[in-house]
């Protein structure tokens, strides 16, 4: 059965990959797994129709036969646990592979989500301009110490490429443009690794397609 994710049909990233339909996505096409997308505009996505497949009116979300789920990395960890290629096979690795999506999600993202909405919402606020390299330092600690762990290694763990690595790359992504992720060039051919991947290229084209209609140039 083909499943049908929600993507914004206009996502204020314009194209650049950073909108959470992409983690699922990329992990689709890293398992060979058709899907179709329905867009919805930021209307559609409070109405109640979408709400009952999401509680939170928000993207993306995933549905297959029966099964309606939302939250990127719940639906990127089905998608591993029902194909293979994003999770080792060794029950151990298997665990710490687990391991990195939820460090991704709960222990790297929350900074840097909280480093962009203040960038994004609260650029007009008197304490803005103290409250910001707060939040950069925040980043800047979760980042240092990412990267002492990633050393020279090629992926997370045991050098092979896992659904923890999908979702920290997408999440280490946001940083693009911040001069942040710089400092750290092990994080920075991390996240180029990630990119590179045919994968990621094919799920990066279909989203930019969406905002631009064209193919990307590069
Ligand atoms: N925890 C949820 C998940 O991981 O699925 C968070 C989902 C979420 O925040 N979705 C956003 C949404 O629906 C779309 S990705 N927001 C509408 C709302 O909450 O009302 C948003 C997004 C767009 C652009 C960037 N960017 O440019 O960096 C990042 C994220």
């Amino acid at each position: 059965m083909i499943p049908t994710i929600t993507a914004l049909e206009r996502s204020p990233d314009r194209g650049r990959g950073l909108a959470r339909d992409m983690r699922v996505r990329w992990a689709l096409e890293e398992v060979g797994q058709p899907y179709d997308v329905r867009l919805l505009s930021f209307s559609a996505m409070k109405e109640s129709a979408h709400r009952r497949l999401h509680p939170f009116g928000q993207i993306p979300t995933y549905e297959e036969g029966d099964l309606a789920l939302f939250e990127s990395g719940a639906i990127v960890f089905h998608i591993a646990e029902r194909h293979a290629g994003l999770l080792p096979e060794d029950a151990n690795a298997r665990a710490r592979a687990i391991t990195w999506m939820f460090a991704a999600l709960s222990t790297v993202e929350p900074p840097i989500v909280d480093r962009s909405t203040a960038m994004i919402l609260e650029r007009d606020k008197s304490w803005h301009e103290e409250r910001l390299p707060i939040l950069e330092d925040r980043v800047r600690v979760r980042l240092g110490e990412l990267s002492s762990r990633l050393g020279d290694a090629d992926w997370l763990d045991d050098d092979a490429f896992s659904a923890g690595d999908l979702l920290m790359v997408t999440v280490l992504r946001r940083l693009n443009r911040s001069g942040l992720v710089e400092k750290y060039p092990n994080l920075s051919a991390y996240i180029a690794r990630g990119e590179a991947r045919p994968a990621y290229k094919r799920a990066f084209a279909d989203q930019w397609a969406v905002f631009t209609g064209k193919p990307p140039t590069s």
